[in-house]
């Protein structure tokens, strides 16, 4: 497909909205801002709930694709996830398949998965055909967004590529994220790839850089055309030294999903 130019992203208040809000205008989009809190220096961007229908028709109409990343980021009472990530999702794509928008690039966590045992040195990577495993309501909101992208390029030819980040911030914080760490510019050039592959249809990716200790199979991002450049690998010695290895007894390290499989923290932080 032609390269986007003009892309809807929402959540770009947020932690991840800020740092691609800083790194995807210098691939040559030209972004167009939503989220339900004002963005301060923004006065074009809109400010809007993901339940109001009539607002998402008006943000998507005219863009060549969207980045979604609005919503609750963490765990929450069912309702509220109900209507921010799953009623919200699905009003998002109601408003692309109504006004022709054709692709999609969806924020889908590592938490759909979160349940998967983490893979001990040796064992072979988690593929991303593993059987969903989520480990909260958030979790499971990421699992119903993967299968309505899968419903919208069926039904209605959207393409998604959702992405099932791992944490992305501008540094790893815990011997876990060695593993998972996502870095902004890898973050962003993942993006860029999701938002130009050809024929992605709907493509489920691990979003992760090249680390060192990573824990699934990067290859359905790589044949997007994505080439991670950093590894937490960096940060592996300090990380260690403070917190100790990831220790087989103990709950917290027992799953992908960390700390959400046991006391998951809670929105709004
Ligand atoms: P965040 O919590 O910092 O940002 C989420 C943004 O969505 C906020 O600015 C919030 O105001 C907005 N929002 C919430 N409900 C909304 C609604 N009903 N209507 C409109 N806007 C609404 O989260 P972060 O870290 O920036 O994550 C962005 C996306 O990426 C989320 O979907 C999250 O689940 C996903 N993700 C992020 C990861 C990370 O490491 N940062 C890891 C895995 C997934
Ligand atoms: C997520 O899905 C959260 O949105 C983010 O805040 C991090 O906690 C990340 O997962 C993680 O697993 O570290």
């Amino acid at each position: 497909m032609p390269a986007p130019r003009t892309v809807l992203l929402t959540g770009a208040a947020g932690g991840l909205g800020t740092l691609m809000r800083g790194l995807l205008p210098a691939y040559g989009y030209d972004l167009r801002l939503l989220d339900l809190a004002p963005i301060e220096g923004e006065p074009d961007a809109i400010t809007a709930d993901l339940a109001d229908k009539e607002a998402l028709r008006e943000a998507v109409r005219g863009v060549d694709a969207i980045i979604h990343l609005a919503g609750i980021s963490l765990e929450a009472p069912f309702e509220k996830i109900m209507r921010a990530n799953i009623e919200g999702t699905y009003n998002l794509y109601e408003a692309a398949r109504a006004e022709g928008v054709r692709r999609i690039v969806l924020a889908s966590s590592n938490h759909a998965v979160g349940f998967t045992p983490r893979p001990r040195p040796g064992d072979p990577l988690i593929p991303i055909d593993t059987p969903r495993r989520p480990d909260t309501y958030y979790g499971l909101s990421k699992c119903f967004g993967e299968d309505l992208a899968q419903l919208h390029w069926d039904l209605h030819g959207v393409e998604t590529v959702s992405v099932r980040i791992g944490s992305c911030f501008p540094e790893p914080t815990s011997v876990r994220m060695l593993s998972v760490w996502l870095s902004p510019g890898d973050c962003a050039r993942l993006f860029h790839a999701a938002l130009t592959a050809e024929d992605v249809r709907h493509t489920v990716v691990y979003g992760s850089s090249a680390n060192t200790r990573l824990w699934w199979d990067l290859s359905s991002a790589r044949a997007l055309g994505y080439e991670p450049r950093d590894d937490s690998e960096r940060y592996a010695e300090k990380l260690i030294a403070e917190q100790g290895e990831l220790d087989d007894a103990n709950l917290d390290h027992a799953y992908l999903g960390g700390h959400f499989t046991t006391h998951p923290p809670q929105w709004p932080h």
